[in-house]
């Protein structure tokens, strides 16, 4: 992919709407994805939240290969940061989300509950675009509901959700880099969904992704496309061709169809139907 570079206007505005908020929050809520754990994260939330206790959560671990979140959890506790795998596809690590934030407000919460205030606790999600900010959102308020019913009188703006135990968050439209350090960080992004299919050539994708696969998951391939064992030395664009083929993805004259069979494809990644890929390791 050649030079995906580009701030679209509502990015900028998002940023100093999460600035603007900061004040009003106790805890900020970074979500990232679980297949891209480091590229899935915007650099410049170092940047803007700085004084708020912040709670990254590594979602979307159901599509995500299990060893390598293990690896990843590992570093990011190396590193100091605290990391939760999450689900919101299974509901795991919600829990423990929740108790983590209040474990993080923990003094404030104690002198509160000193001077007989009950305020309520808001946390702010933020992330790139598609890691599942409202799901996670959605998820928690659920729990929270069957927990402890509906209470009328609640005070709703567009983007403040409240949630029956006390918490209340808000939602924040995803945000991306201004620019990539590198192109191969906009690609796992196209590949996982962060970014628009239509400012994308989803063929020219689809034949860096089948690389990917090629060297690092080539059984999923073969046994989700049922191809010949003998890929090591294919291109990308042959694999599409062979797999296009598979699928009937043919116009008349026989010729295969690779922008159908592109569009196949990059769905069946998503959707882990190839299987549970991570698309990056973190450095030993
Ligand atoms: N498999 C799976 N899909 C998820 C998970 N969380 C969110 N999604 C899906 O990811 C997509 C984007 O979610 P959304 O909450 O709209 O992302 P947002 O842009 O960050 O608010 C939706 O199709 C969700 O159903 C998860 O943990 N596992
Ligand atoms: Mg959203």
């Amino acid at each position: 992919m050649d030079n995906l570079q580009w701030y679209p206007g509502h990015m900028a505005k998002t940023r100093r709407l999460i600035e603007e908020n900061l004040k009003y929050i106790d805890a900020v809520v970074e979500i990232t994805d679980a297949r891209v754990p480091l590229s899935g994260r915007n650099p410049c939330f170092d940047d803007i939240i700085t004084s708020k206790p912040r709670v990254i959560i590594m979602n979307k671990t159901d599509l995500a290969d299990p060893d390598i979140s293990k690896e990843w959890s590992e570093y990011f506790k190396h590193i100091g940061l605290n990391v939760i795998p999450v689900s919101c596809e299974s509901g795991l690590g919600i829990k423990e989300l929740t108790s983590q934030i209040r474990n993080s407000l923990s003094e404030r919460l104690q002198k509160d509950a000193l001077r007989g205030v009950n305020r309520p606790i808001r946390i702010m999600m933020i992330g790139i675009p598609n890691v599942g900010k409202s799901t996670l959102i959605n998820r928690i308020s659920k729990k929270a509901a069957a927990k402890t019913g509906d209470r009328p009188g609640v005070t709703k703006s567009k983007q403040w959700v409240r949630l029956q135990n006390g918490l209340e968050m808000l939602d924040t439209p995803g945000i991306l880099p201004p620019k990539f350090d590198n192109q191969e960080i906009a690609e796992k992004l196209a590949y996982t969904g962060a970014i628009r299919d239509e400012i994308i050539d989803c063929e020219l994708l689809c034949c860096e992704l089948l690389e990917f696969l090629r060297d690092n998951y080539p059984q999923k391939l073969i046994e989700r496309y049922k191809i010949d064992s003998n890929i090591s030395d294919k291109q990308g664009y042959d694999l599409l061709l062979l797999i296009g083929k598979r699928r009937g993805c043919v116009i008349s004259g026989g010729e295969i169809d690779t922008q159908r069979a592109s569009a196949i494809i990059l769905d069946e990644f998503r959707s882990s139907k190839i299987g549970r890929i991570t698309l990056e390791r973190p450095e030993k």
